[in-house]
């Protein structure tokens, strides 16, 4: 058994959210293990530019196109550019996504609704224009990223909670209609991470973070690079034969009920 399966020379990869913190982590590995880079951003082409720049000094050509992930036509038009500049999608790697921290009582009507359109209906969005392709070329992976929200609720991100346990459901259905083409759609549920997103819940001391910390076996906040080899793994031919699933990089966390603070 030869690690060629894991080698990703020749695919092109389309990281969608992947000028920062877990898609770039994603990205990084994907192109070390030989795949083309594309990254969508939809902030501004300075951050697009800053990412390349990161990437660059990685020693990873990666391609950079802003764009919004929620706007039908925008996508539509993107991807058809992404397909014709730089080559057909081989794997597509749902990751753009916000999170809004609000009890849901007091959460406003539209704010609920940006959540799910950016966390559970942009992945449809991409992956209805990029479907196309894989299904023409009987072969493709898409990978959506998912959360422990896809499993558990917790105070202040109903939103969230919501969009990403739909996610997961859409998963397994895109699973259901899609893998008689020879696409493998999977998902990554990160647990908790060191990035921008967690950052105001992370801080040294924050109720939060001391809980996080405790709640996982690994007694830690993942590295985002540790998020890299599940992302290789399901973007490559070594796991052909896995579909539907969702794979957790959670230190444990989902593995446990959590201990008394007198454990250790
Ligand atoms: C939160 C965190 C989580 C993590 C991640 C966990 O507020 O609870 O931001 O949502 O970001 O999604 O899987």
């Amino acid at each position: 058994m030869s690690l060629d399966l894991f080698d990703l020379t020749g695919k092109t990869a389309l990281i969608t959210g992947g000028t920062h913190g877990l898609g770039m982590a994603m990205a990084m590995g994907i192109g070390k293990a030989g795949a083309t880079v594309v990254v969508n951003g939809n902030s501004s082409q300075q951050k697009i530019d800053d990412a390349l720049a990161q990437y660059r000094e990685a020693g990873i050509d990666a391609k950079g196109y802003l764009f919004d992930v929620t706007n039908e036509q925008a996508v539509k038009i993107n991807i058809a550019k992404i397909e014709k500049e730089v080559g057909h999608i081989d794997i597509l790697i749902n990751n753009a996504g916000i999170i809004k921290r609000v009890p849901l009582e007091e959460m406003e009507v539209e704010d609920f609704e940006q959540v799910i359109k950016v966390d559970l209906v942009s992945p449809f969005i991409v992956s209805k224009y990029v479907v196309k392709g894989m299904i023409a070329r009987k072969s493709g992976k898409i990978i959506n990223i998912c959360s422990m929200m896809s499993e558990l609720g917790r105070n202040t991100v109903g939103a969230y909670a919501a969009a990403k346990g739909g996610l997961k459901m859409l998963t397994r259905n895109m699973a259901t209609e899609w893998g008689k083409h020879n696409i493998q759609i999977n998902g990554i549920g990160p647990g908790y991470f060191a990035t921008s997103q967690t950052a105001p819940i992370r801080v040294e001391g924050h109720p939060f973070n001391d809980f996080i910390v405790s709640r996982t076996p690994a007694g830690k906040w993942g590295d985002p690079d540790e998020l890299a080899g599940t992302a290789i793994f399901l973007s490559s031919q070594a796991s052909n034969f896995v579909n539907g699933q969702i794979i957790y990089v959670d230190g444990g966390l989902l593995a446990t009920i959590g201990k008394p603070s007198n454990e250790k």
